[in-house]
């Protein structure tokens, strides 16, 4: 009897079968690739970071290079809810790039929850400024009485670290401060955002723990602003609201809620206009509306960003390098409405001064 033995025997058999083995591996390995390109491809810009969770990126130019104030989104294991409650940040790490689509520097932590004297809980979308030769950080911070308010930290650099102030700024409340200079070097804060972030519980600066929103039919609650004095760590006046007017300028209602004020406020000038811009926050999308002055009117012109991944939209506007940016976060790495990236995409005004609606996903 021949005793072949049985490798030698299906010495073929097995060597077709390695191969088939090996191909069908390799075949895998490239669906997985193209199906990771597909799915970035789905998006308009990618993040600019991914080693930590950005959000609400509030971009400024100082000395001639980009820095980028986000939240720093974290897992904090707490569930979601309308408060807010799972946006649980702890921290401010500050991002830098030299040019678009440069490297991008995580320059540490630069502020912590930890450092705050007045600190309650959650760290949310700042903002920065410079002037009299130092760099300021504007946050908002629950108290320990879990009310929000707004602080300021100093800094020699744009990069932090930041040192705090011993207590919130007087008369400030609610969240998403943004500072804007003038062109004659006067400082505004605007700020304010409704349910999580508790604008609705102040009137006429009075605040209310059980304040509700207007009716439908009533006007909707405004963001608020402030001139600076010139310390940069106090305001100048008492606290205003913005008004948002429709096209027969008449105030946004509570129950337009495609138009109406939420969160997220940022002004930008082009062109002698101001343009606030804003998120609906329960509509998700950001919009713009387009005053003669910081304090308004402003009469609602449309919308700079579509809805995005995640139920958060939050962006800022800076012109940098000859041409304007949108900087917005979305969910696209974590797919968690809590833990965001940033991302930012060039954004155009078109001869009339308005702005060309961004669709943050591709088809
Ligand atoms: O990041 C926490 C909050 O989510 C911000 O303050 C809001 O604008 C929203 O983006």
């Amino acid at each position: 009897m021949n005793k072949t033995p049985i490798f030698t025997k299906y010495k073929t058999g097995l060597i077709v079968l390695i191969i088939l083995i090996y191909a069908t591996a390799c075949t895998n390995t490239t669906k997985t690739n193209t199906g990771d390109k597909e799915k970035k491809s789905k998006y308009l810009s990618q993040p600019l970071v991914e080693h930590i969770y950005t959000a609400d990126p509030s971009a400024h130019v100082f000395n001639n290079k980009l820095y980028i104030y986000p939240s720093h989104d974290v897992e904090a294991g707490i569930p979601e809810n309308d408060f807010g409650d799972h946006f649980d940040m702890r921290d401010y790490h500050i991002l830098s790039m030299e040019k678009v689509g440069g490297k991008i520097t995580d320059h540490g932590v630069a502020l912590a929850v930890k450092d705050i004297p007045w600190a309650g809980r959650q760290l949310w979308a700042p903002d920065a400024a410079f002037a009299n030769g130092k760099y300021y950080l504007y946050f908002p911070l629950k108290d320990k009485n879990d009310v929000f308010k707004i602080g300021v930290a100093l800094s020699d650099s744009p990069t932090g670290p930041f040192t705090p102030q011993p207590k919130p700024i007087a008369g400030s409340y609610s969240m998403d401060p943004t500072i804007f200079k003038d062109n004659d070097g006067t400082f505004y804060m605007y700020f304010g955002g409704i349910w999580g972030g508790q604008l609705q519980r102040w009137n006429n600066n009075k605040y209310n723990a059980d304040g509700i929103e207007p009716a439908a039919d009533q006007p909707a609650v405004l963001p608020k602003i402030a001139r600076m004095n010139a310390d940069m760590l106090s305001f100048a006046e008492e606290v205003k609201e913005v008004q948002i007017l429709d096209e027969n300028g008449n105030l946004l209602l509570t129950g337009d809620n495609n138009r109406r004020f939420f969160e997220a406020a940022w002004m930008h000038k082009y062109k002698g206009k101001y343009y606030l811009s804003y998120s609906t926050g329960d509509t998700h999308f950001i919009c713009y509306a387009i005053g003669d002055n910081p304090y308004g009117p402003f009469k609602y012109e449309g919308v700079i960003l579509n809805p995005v991944e995640g139920w958060t939209n939050h962006h800022s506007i800076t012109q940098f390098q000859g041409k304007w940016f949108l900087f917005y976060h979305d969910t696209q790495l974590s797919g968690k409405t809590h833990l965001r990236n940033v991302k930012m995409t060039e954004l155009k005004h078109n001869s009339d001064g308005t702005i060309q609606t961004i669709n943050p996903m591709v088809e």
